[in-house]
C-alpha cells in the first residue's frame, strides 16, 4: 500500500473533513444554499409589514405636501411678506408633520397643532382682519387689491395650507395619499377640519380694531351657525379689542334671486349673536369696492353702471 500522505495531490475517492466525499460535500453546500434561500423568502414573505392605511371617505393627502408646505413658506416670508424673514421654514415644515404623522387621523386635537401656531405667530394691524362665509372667492378678490387687509389666507399659516388636504395613519409614519378621513361621513375630529377650525380661532382672537366680514346674500345659508365663521370666529372675537364687526352682504352679478339683504332675520340671527357678547355690527349690502370686482368680470350689467 502506497503511503501519500505526503504527496500533493489528493486523489478523489479519499475521505474530506470529517469523512465525507467531495459530491456529499457539494451536496451539503448545495442544501444549505436552499436552506438558507427558503428561509430568506420565507422571512421576506412572513416581515410584518405596515398595515395598509385605512382607506377613508375622503380625498387623499396632497401629492407633495411637504415640498408644498416649505415652498410656500419660503415665498411668503422671502418676497411676499420679508418682514417675517426671520421665521424658520424649516421648524415650521416639521412641526406641521409632526402635527399628524403616525397618529389617528379621527383623534386630531388642537394641541397637535400648538408648535406649529407658536412658530407662524403674526401680529395683523387692527381695522385690517377680513372674515368670510361660503364667499371665499370675493373676499380674496378684494383682499388681493387691498394688500393691507388680511383675510386668514393672506397670514402665513393659511397662505401654507390653503387648498391643501393631508392625514397619517397611527400604524405608520408615512403620509396617506390614498385616502383621508371625510368630516361628515368618517369623523370631525380629522387632521384638516382641527386645523382650519385651530387657526380660524386664533385669527379671531387677534383681530381688533374694526373688522370685516363678506358674506353672500344669494345663497340661502347666508349665515350659518355651523359655518366656521358662525362656530368658531365669532365667539373668539375679544370684545375688548373689537369696536364693531362690519358685515358686507354681496349678491352675485346678473343673479337671479337674492336670498337675503341686510334686512334679513338671518342677519338679525348674527346681530343678536354679536350684541349677546357686547360687540358692535353693522351692515351693507354689496360694497362698493367688493361690487367693483365683480364688475370688473361683468362691466355690462346693469347694477354696474349705477
Ligand atoms: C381655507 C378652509 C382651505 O372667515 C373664514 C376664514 O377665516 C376661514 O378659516 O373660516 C372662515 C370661512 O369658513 P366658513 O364660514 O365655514 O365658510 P365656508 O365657505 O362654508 O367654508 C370654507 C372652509 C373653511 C375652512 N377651510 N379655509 N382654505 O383650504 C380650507 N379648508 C377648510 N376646511
Amino acid at each position: 500500500m502506497s503511503d501519500h500522505r505526503f504527496s500533493s495531490v489528493p486523489t478523489e475517492e479519499e475521505p474530506g473533513c470529517c469523512h465525507l466525499s467531495r459530491k456529499a460535500k457539494v451536496c451539503l453546500g448545495v442544501l444549505l444554499c436552499v436552506l438558507v434561500a427558503v428561509a430568506v423568502v420565507v422571512g421576506v414573505l412572513k416581515w410584518p409589514r405596515a398595515p395598509p392605511p385605512r382607506a377613508w371617505n375622503g380625498t387623499g393627502s396632497t401629492p407633495h405636501f411637504s415640498e408644498i408646505v416649505l415652498g410656500r413658506c419660503f415665498t411668503y416670508t422671502q418676497l411676499l411678506r420679508p418682514e417675517l424673514g426671520h421665521a424658520d421654514c424649516g421648524q415650521i415644515g416639521k412641526a406641521f408633520m409632526n402635527a399628524f404623522l403616525s397618529k389617528d387621523p379621527c383623534h386630531s386635537s388642537e394641541q397637535d397643532y400648538q408648535l406649529l401656531l407658536k412658530l407662524t405667530n403674526q401680529t395683523i394691524p387692527c381695522h385690517s382682519s377680513v372674515f368670510w362665509s361660503k364667499s371665499s372667492q370675493l373676499a380674496h378678490l378684494y383682499t388681493t387689491v387691498q394688500q393691507d387687509m388680511f383675510t386668514l389666507e393672506d397670514t402665513l399659516i393659511g397662505y401654507i395650507a390653503d387648498g391643501l388636504n393631508w392625514c397619517g395613519d397611527a400604524g405608520s409614519n408615512e403620509m396617506n395619499y390614498q385616502s383621508c378621513p371625510h368630516w361628515r361621513k368618517d369623523c370631525i375630529n380629522n387632521p384638516v377640519s382641527v386645523f382650519w377650525d385651530t387657526v380660524s380661532k386664533r385669527f379671531a382672537e387677534n383681530a381688533c380694531g374694526v373688522v370685516q366680514v363678506v358674506l353672500n346674500g344669494s345663497i340661502s345659508n347666508t349665515f350659518d351657525k355651523n359655518s366656521t365663521f358662525g362656530r368658531v370666529e365669532i365667539h373668539n372675537l375679544h370684545p375688548g379689542k373689537v369696536s364693531v364687526l362690519k358685515a358686507w352682504v354681496m349678491h352675485d352679478i346678473g343673479g337671479v334671486y337674492s336670498y337675503h339683504t341686510c334686512s334679513s332675520p338671518i342677519i338679525d340671527d348674527l346681530k343678536l349673536i354679536l350684541s349677546k357678547r357686547n360687540i358692535p355690527f353693522t351692515c351693507e349690502d354689496d360694497y362698493r369696492p367688493i361690487k367693483f370686482l365683480q364688475c370688473v368680470k361683468s362691466p355690462e350689467d346693469s347694477s354696474c353702471r349705477k
